[in-house]
């Protein structure tokens, strides 16, 4: 596959900031983001919002960071160092996801912004209050560049069921009413399908992605490795339909390498951009 061009030593990369959580586990979270972004030749910076205690059979629980450290964190690193795009994963709680908004739009950031609405693991372990899901679509949506749900997500965020093309339209249609450019409605966990289709709308046009549905289980940080892949293309000036397509790639050549981990499920691996 075609990747991202990387930097030659000495110069200095791109930038994309990550406002995600800590998986101690190392499987998803901001662990897998900065192996993407690594991997991608593009430097990662972090706002850490939650550190999780979790492992490959599931999330024990999490400490939430304080408002004005996630605040802290986004502010130290776009007035010193800048950033070219973000992305978000678990963000917890209301206020955190309230303070980023306010922080977003004191600092006045105008760079692509992709939200990645982390509601729950793979296991169903709640990962964001229940209580913050108005604040993520009222606050965060309208200033997101891309929104990237996967079936659950939809079920809780829209109240909608996607089982077939037409109900993923469906959603797709109301994601962007919420307020984001473009939303990205995933068809990984339609299991009814042998072909894994994302369906990207952006208000005018559907634009789908296909790969194939590859029997892996050891599937953690999937979301999260292909929303980072989609942020470091944007970095790049990447149109939003061109980088869902690289991201797509990307997280489906990083299912493909995936390895066992523990007792239950490992994670994706884009580690096969090293080579053999
Ligand atoms: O894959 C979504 C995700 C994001 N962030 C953290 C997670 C998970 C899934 O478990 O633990 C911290």
């Amino acid at each position: 596959m075609n990747f991202l061009p990387l930097p030659p030593p000495g110069a200095t990369p791109l930038r994309v900031l990550t406002i995600a959580g800590s998986d101690s586990g190392g499987g998803a979270g901001l662990q897998a983001d900065l192996r993407s972004m690594a991997l991608l030749g593009v430097h990662a910076c972090v706002a850490v919002t939650a550190v999780t205690m979790q492992n490959t059979l599931g999330v024990t629980g999490f400490h939430e960071v304080p408002d004005d450290v996630v605040a802290g964190q986004i502010e130290a690193v776009v007035t010193d160092i800048g950033i070219q795009a973000a992305k978000t994963g678990m963000l917890a709680s209301s206020s955190i996801i309230a303070t980023l908004a306010a922080t977003w739009r004191r600092l006045g950031l105008t760079v692509p912004l992709v939200v990645d609405p982390v509601c729950a693991s793979m296991h169903g372990d709640t990962l964001l209050a229940s209580s913050a899901l108005d604040t993520l679509r009222d606050q965060l949506f309208p200033l997101a560049t891309l929104v990237t749900p996967n079936l659950d997500e939809v079920r809780v965020l829209l109240d909608m069921d996607v089982v077939d093309s037409t109900s993923q339209r469906a959603a797709a249609k109301a994601l962007h009413a919420l307020g984001p450019q473009w939303a990205l409605v995933k068809g990984g966990h339609l299991r009814t399908s042998d072909r894994s289709r994302d369906l990207l709308y952006d208000g005018a046009d559907f634009y789908e992605f296909d790969a194939p549905r590859l029997p892996v289980s050891d599937d953690h940080g999937g979301g999260d490795t292909l929303a980072t892949a989609i942020a470091c293309a944007l970095a790049h000036g990447f149109t939003v339909p061109d980088a869902v397509g690289f991201g797509k790639r990307w997280v489906t050549e990083s299912l493909r390498a995936a390895y066992p981990l523990g007792g239950g499920h490992g994670p994706v691996s884009p580690l096969f951009r090293l080579g053999s």
